[in-house]
């Protein structure tokens, strides 16, 4: 399957605080492993407890004494724009290491990185222009608000899009003049710790943005229970989203963001153009082999489609190429690691148990790595584990459908409400299924299109608060309303 070529050299493994690559206090490293083949890669340096304190400390003297919320907007959009450069200079090497680390094909890799840098661009530009407001007050008062950054904001990342995940959280904190403790996911360190050295080649100053790898529970719940971070954002399972609110309740009650699981239902009706919905559904949730958040992982099809809907999905799951993401033409890559593989196994298995039908994949690719067959499960019923649980793999579950009313029933039925998507030419229908479905973002004849300017969270269990665009910078900021008393001559 893959002959494991390591086509990028990996340069930085410790941690980055005040502008320089650090070994942790313990001297303890972590290995990070190529999926490929389940090899280690290289050990990287493991932060925990006093490490965060560290970062925090020099955090908080970066926020509190040094340049960066206190440089003009204008110059702190313009170190971002440059930090946007190097990742636009650097991006085969940041692809490569992404590639190498998660696992995702290069072609994926690519496209991410493209829109990662749009993302830091468009915030970035909001650096000038964000600004309070004017109020109208009774009496003889002037009223104003100042939008003011937070502080020390701690960021906790998951390993299905490291870069863009550690560069679009980064985008929105300094753009609004925080600094930052940010802890990447143990499984793909690689290119978030490449990505702090371009930050310090930036200009943006020693201090503002610190790195610390290590484990959820050391690394990850100190920053989670830290007196010294006034914020938190956090993209990853509802389960730690709950540990997360846990620690700030118990702590300072630092607010939080959080970004977590979903089962996104996307609804196929009669009139949809069969061809369309086939490919919007693969893409849905076959796109990074499944690991996506707002992956379309119930596909609820109406009885006249049916057919030929399943037909020609598990046709075009076929199709897909398996292997080595380095490869080209490979637009199917491996899981992230034996934990996510061997889970995904178990869901398939609990599919077959519980009477699903399955109609194609089902099973792992080759004989070494993280390689998982796309799956489709047709028949699939609502309380089974595969229609219910984030399963975060490759496995779409098809359920037939007869009316408008059953289907939003069934499509809301969830925990979870980060995303959801309908297929449908008619336009009243389409404008009835997006103001009932309780999701975040509800796309249209179309699947996972994502763009800076859009809002990004969830309802229910996916989460609260929301990324990217103007209102994302909000979660970014406090609102201090100034209120003057005004003497003025009596006219
Ligand atoms: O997530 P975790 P895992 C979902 C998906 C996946 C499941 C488990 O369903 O199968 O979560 O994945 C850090 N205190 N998503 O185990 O554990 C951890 O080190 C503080 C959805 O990878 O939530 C990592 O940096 N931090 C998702 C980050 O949390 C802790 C993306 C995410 O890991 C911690 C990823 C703790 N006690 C998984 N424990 C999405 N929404 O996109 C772990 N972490």
């Amino acid at each position: 399957m893959a002959d494991e070529t390591v086509p990028v050299e990996v340069k930085h493994t410790q941690l980055f605080i005040g502008g320089r690559f650090v070994s942790s206090i313990s001297g303890r490293t972590f290995p990070t492993y190529d999926p490929r083949s389940g090899d280690i890669i290289t050990y990287i340096s493991e932060g925990d407890q006093e490490d965060v304190d560290s970062a925090v400390k020099v955090a908080r003297e970066a926020f509190d004494k040094g340049p960066w919320p206190r440089m003009t907007g204008y110059e702190r959009g313009r170190l971002l724009f440059k930090l946007a450069d190097l990742l636009e200079q650097h991006s085969d090497e940041i692809v490569a290491l992404e590639a190498l680390d998660n696992g995702k094909p290069v072609v994926i890799a690519q496209m991410v990185h493209v829109l990662t840098i749009k993302y830091l661009r468009s915030q970035a530009g909001w650096a000038d222009k964000i600004a309070g407001q004017t109020l109208k007050v009774d009496g003889p008062f002037h009223a104003f608000t100042l939008l003011e950054p937070i502080g020390v904001v701690g960021q906790i990342l998951p390993w299905n899009f490291p870069t863009y995940m550690f560069i679009t959280k980064l985008s929105c904190a300094l753009t609004c003049g925080n600094t930052v403790v940010v802890k990447p996911a143990e499984q793909t360190p690689l290119s978030t710790l490449f990505c702090a050295h371009l930050v310090a080649e930036a200009g943006i100053p020693a201090g503002v943005v610190n790195v610390v790898p290590g484990y959820g529970p050391t690394a990850g719940a100190a920053i989670g229970r830290h007196m010294e971070i006034d914020k938190l954002v956090f993209t990853g399972s509802t389960e730690v989203g709950r540990l997360l609110m846990e620690a700030s309740a118990k702590s300072n009650l630092k607010p939080l963001t959080l970004e977590l699981g979903g089962k996104s239902p996307l609804i196929i009706f009669d009139d949809a153009d069969v061809d369309e919905a086939v490919a919007v559904a693969d893409g849905g949730i076959f796109f990074n082999m499944g690991q996506v958040c707002t992956a379309g992982s119930r596909v609820y099809v109406q009885e006249g489609v049916y057919d030929e809907f399943l037909e020609k999905a598990v046709k075009r799951a076929q199709q897909k190429v398996i292997g080595d993401p380095f490869k080209a033409g490979v637009n199917h890559g491996p899981q992230v690691d034996q934990a996510q593989f061997d889970n995904i196994l178990h869901y398939i298995a609990l599919g077959k148990e519980q009477g699903a039908n399955l109609v194609t994949g089902g099973k792992r690719s080759g004989v070494k790595g993280m390689f998982v067959e796309p799956t489709i499960f047709a028949d699939v019923k609502d309380d089974m584990s595969i229609a219910r649980d984030e399963i975060f793999g490759p496995v779409m579950s098809v359920m037939k459908f007869k009316t408008l009313e059953e289907v939003l029933e069934r499509a809301n039925g969830t925990i979870y409400g980060l995303a959801a998507g309908v297929m449908t030419k008619n336009i009243d229908l389409a404008n009835r299924v997006t103001r009932a479905l309780k999701a975040g973002t509800v796309w249209v004849n179309t699947y996972n299109v994502l763009d800076p300017a859009v809002p990004f969270g969830g309802y229910k269990m996916s989460g609260f608060g929301r990324e990217n665009g103007l209102r994302g910078l909000q979660e970014y900021m406090q609102t201090k309303s100034v209120i003057t008393r005004l003497v003025l001559p009596s006219w």
